[in-house]
Order: C-alpha cells, then structure tokens, then sequence
C-alpha cells in the first residue's frame, strides 16, 4: 500500500496520513459503530463528573486500565480492532495489548488536556492513535514553552506518539460546536498486565 509519510523530524510523533484504506475504515467503522460504550463518571480534581464523549477498553486477559482513578477492566478484542493491532504490529514492529476506544458524537464532545503517561503503561512505549470518521483538530503543547502545534487528523489517519512525547508534551481535542459529525479513535497502547491486580 502506497502511503503518505509526514514525520516532523524533531518531534516525537509520526503523521501517517490516510494509513487505511477505504475499506479498511468501513470494516472497522461499522464494527464500531456496535460497540457496547459507556460514559463512565470520572473524579478530576476530587469532583466526579461523566466524561464528554463514549468509550470501551479492549484488551488482552489482566490488562487492566485506570483512568482518572478508574479502574477499567478489558472487554476481549473485537474482530477488526485485533486486525489493526496485528498490521500495526507487522507495518511498524508496534506492540500493544490494549485499545481504547473513543466515540465523540459530535463537535460537543471533547478531550480535555492531558498526557498518557499512567505507571501501568511499559516504560518507554509508544502510543498508535487512528481515527475514523468526523476529521477533527487534535491539539498539542509543549509542557515547556507551551508552544502549540495542531494536526488536522482525518479518517483513516494514523499518529504514531513516540516515548517520550507524553512526557514533554500534553494533547487535547477541543470542542467544535460547528462539527456534527461523529469521530471514533482507537488509541493502542502497551499496558504491564496484572499492574492493578493488587488494587
Ligand atoms: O481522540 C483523540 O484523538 C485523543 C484520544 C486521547 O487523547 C486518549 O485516548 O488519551
């Protein structure tokens, strides 16, 4: 598959534009478009409030998940999310035993400010991001001289986060009431299994 490589060399991230096909997205659009989401209530700041979009964790047995002190246990693998694990796996040597996935049901839904850097994830992994559907602007800021950066990231789009972006730069994906259409991302990550087991 010819594809369209944007690294910005001194970053830590790779843009790989339009890294599935057509197909490729409608397989996984419509196997996503079934999946069993929640809007889990969060604590942030010692107030608990649900979360601005959809989501599921998916994952290998004992991967569990805590995020803003919630502890996500794994829904085994779905058919085309496992597919996408294994050819990220064989296209970039990319290792992951989990996938969170995010549903924003419109430009009201959003992610605020924050880095993936929770203790269960493998010291020095990476991160795979995709996105299907509705293209939105996904924000960056360098911890250091909050200097911004934002990737317009369309369907089909792949963003590689390379260790250690999510130590010196915090992402976000703002609202866009003028947006209605629906975006799904899949962020594949590398968790230590049994980390929570004492929890
Ligand atoms: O939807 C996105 O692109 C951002 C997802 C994200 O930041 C996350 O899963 O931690």
């Amino acid at each position: 598959m010819q594809q369209q490589l944007f690294q910005q060399s001194q970053e830590p991230w790779t843009w790989v534009k339009g890294y599935l096909n057509s197909r490729q997205q409608s397989l996984l659009l419509t196997e996503a478009e079934a999946y069993p989401y929640e809007r889990p209530e969060v604590t942030v700041y010692g107030k608990a409030h649900k979360i601005p979009r959809t989501q599921i964790w998916f994952g290998d047995e004992g991967v569990e998940y805590k995020y803003s002190g919630l502890l996500v246990v794994p829904t085994p693998w779905p058919y085309y999310a496992n597919r996408l694990r294994h050819q990220l796996s064989k296209d970039f040597g990319f290792v992951s035993n989990g996938v969170l996935v995010n549903r924003y049901a419109g430009g009201r839904d959003c992610m605020g400010w924050h880095a993936d850097d929770e203790d269960e994830l493998v010291p020095g992994s990476d991160i795979a991001s995709v996105t299907l559907g509705e293209g939105r602007d996904f924000v960056l800021r360098h911890n250091d001289t909050g200097e911004k950066r934002i990737l317009h990231l369309e369907s089909g789009d792949l963003l590689l986060m390379h260790y250690p972006m999510q130590q010196t730069w915090q992402h976000s994906l703002p609202k866009r009431l003028k947006q209605e259409g629906t975006r799904w991302n899949f962020t594949f990550r590398q968790l230590i299994p049994g980390f929570h087991a004492g929890d």
